[in-house]
């Protein structure tokens, strides 16, 4: 075996990737990968066990955030990134260990290896062989270990947005470490790790809670917005992936340079958020989703900054404008640093590459409207509560998660333009590109796609189920006139996912594919527990939904 990972949806053969990553992830790179998730479990060993002790140490949090998060999907393909991290934690998995023994801990015999191991730098790949996903023989606990591992990869994602913005938990922090820990125990029961499973739904919804009050706080609540699809005779900077502090900063140092910033991706929504409406030079959104990227980065004309994932190996024809930044990398990207000293980053090589390139091409024109976050729905409460008072609204559709390349999405355009004229959809993520520029008409003021904004603002979708049960005196989420056909792709609609099961929601369907780490007998606990299902064709599922 060359590699195996079988992390997304679009995992070869919807069983796993073993000589390249249909992401474009090579071999080398995913074999790293499985040795930086190796070296967290082993750093979170001592993490647990110092914590344990009282020492608490922010670095060792901070790496693990950030390593989790630098192994999502379309995150970094960078050899050198990863083997500068697996040496950086095994400093730090040294220190730790110190720490703990100045304390007067003893370090236990029968500690994991992963505990213990080192090797050369030029032997790293060949450690990975042993250590990665299918080092676990039996295929449930594999299962089960690999949704925990992604789903702690999620709330990483999210928990290191919001400590950019100076928010963090430190029970995310101990839970992610004690989960890692769990993946490691041979003597865990299958029924333990499902328990985890939930608990990791559970910490879901915590990182989620904590980025909606940093992003909220930060630049106030997403407000009902008409968002520009076209573009301006100026140079312009697009930026994509889904950190906001990277895009205010940018924008502070582009006002009054004569450069314009677009959004592209998963991007769009911070258009809503009142904080950023002052710049003149926000013009507004260029493109559709993630896996658009490369036709669309080729007509932009001006530098791409990519702030997260996703990130499609780059062509020749526009490498050499593309910037990449925090955990995102590819080889021969230009990588703007990190704050470093509570300084800004430094956007002044991007604005300068800027003001040499054309204005972008036009792809379209026009307006697509979001801003349905928690706070912007319930202040029309009243109007949507009336409405599914008389009828007027039988339904409501959650459709969040993420878009992706293959044809088969196209379903969710479709099923889009196939519920019936008194039916909301509730978006958030990427997906609501395969239906967010199609007119679906409104109902008495309120539109039929109401955007929440980026994955984790799935989080809002579940703030207004919450109110709407409330409203309606109800005592179960499920009895709300409520469907959930949600798109996966990556890791962190994986904990979006086991957020919505940890918070009791039932009869999720889950498409364009079930994931391919979901052994046999885990997707039957799931279907018995919970009622997940996958999606059929369009007409039955509506017919089974509208049931
Ligand atoms: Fe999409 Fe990519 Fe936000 Fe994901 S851009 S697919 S779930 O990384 O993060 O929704
Ligand atoms: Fe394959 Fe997805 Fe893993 Fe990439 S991230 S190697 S496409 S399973």
């Amino acid at each position: 075996m060359t590699m195996f990972c079988y992390q997304c949806q679009e995992t070869a053969k919807g069983t796993g990737c073993t000589i390249k990553g249909v992401c474009g992830k090579p071999e080398n790179v995913a074999k790293l990968q499985d040795l930086l998730i190796y070296t967290l479990k082993g750093i979170a060993v001592y993490a647990v066990q110092a914590r344990e002790m009282g020492i608490v140490r922010k670095d060792v949090d901070k790496y693990i955030m950030e390593s989790l998060f630098s192994t999502i999907t379309n995150a970094n393909f960078d050899r050198s990134r990863f083997v500068d991290r697996i040496q950086a934690g095994l400093a730090l998995r040294s220190d730790l260990k110190q720490d703990i023994k100045k304390a007067g801990g003893a370090i236990a015999d029968d500690i994991n290896e992963a505990a213990l191991w080192t090797v050369p730098v030029y032997e790293f790949e060949a450690k990975a062989a042993d250590v990665g996903v299918l080092a676990t023989e039996n295929e449930d606990v594999r299962s089960l270990r690999e949704v925990i591992t992604y789903g702690v990869k999620g709330i990483a994602a999210y928990a290191d947005h919001a400590y950019v913005l100076d928010y963090s938990d430190e029970t995310i922090f101990a839970f992610v470490e004690k989960a890692l820990v769990a993946t490691l125990d041979d003597t865990l029961p299958v029924s333990s790790l499902v328990n985890l499973v939930l608990e990791t739904g559970k910490f879901g919804v915590a990182a989620m809670a904590l980025l909606d009050k940093a992003n909220t706080t930060t630049y106030g609540h997403p407000e009902l917005t008409k968002v520009n699809l076209g573009v301006r005779n100026k140079p312009g900077i697009l930026i994509s992936g889904h950190d906001l502090k990277d895009l205010e900063e940018l924008l502070i140092q582009t006002e009054g340079t004569g450069v314009d910033v677009y959004t592209h991706g998963e991007m769009l929504p911070a258009h809503y958020y009142p904080a950023f409406k002052k710049y003149e030079n926000f013009v507004g959104n260029y493109g559709g989703s993630w896996h658009k990227q490369v036709k669309e980065f080729e007509a932009f004309n001006g530098p791409i900054f990519l702030t997260t994932n996703c990130l499609v190996p780059p062509k020749d024809s526009y490498i050499d404008r593309l910037y990449t930044t925090s955990v995102v990398g590819f080889e021969g990207v230009k990588h703007i640093e990190d704050r470093k000293d509570g300084k800004p980053k430094d956007f002044s090589a991007l604005i300068a590459h800027a003001k040499k390139c054309p204005s972008p091409r036009e792809l379209e024109t026009g307006e697509l409207v979001g801003g349905f976050a928690h706070n912007q729905v319930l202040a029309l409460a009243d109007k949507v509560i009336e409405a599914v008072k008389t009828g007027a609204i039988k339904r409501f559709f959650v459709m969040a998660g993420c878009d992706g390349r293959m044809k088969n999405r196209d379903y969710y355009a479709y099923f889009a333009q196939a519920l019936p004229q008194d039916t909301v959809i509730l978006t958030a993520g990427c997906a609501k590109y395969q239906y967010n520029k199609l007119d679906l008409g409104d109902i008495g003021g309120i539109p039929r796609v109401l955007d929440a904004g980026q994955c984790n603002d799935s989080y809002s979708l579940v703030v207004i189920a919450l109110k709407l049960k409330e409203a309606f005196g109800l005592d179960d989420i499920n009895q709300l006139p409520i469907s959930y056909n949600i798109a996966w792709y990556e890791q962190k609609a994986v904990i979006v996912l086991l957020a919505l099961l940890s918070l009791g929601v039932k009869n999720i369907h889950l498409g364009p594919t079930l994931p391919g780490f979901l052994s046999p007998n885990v997707i039957n606990v799931l279907v018995e527990n919970f009622g997940i299902a996958g999606i059929t064709n369009v007409e039955d599922d509506l017919k089974l939904f509208m049931a």
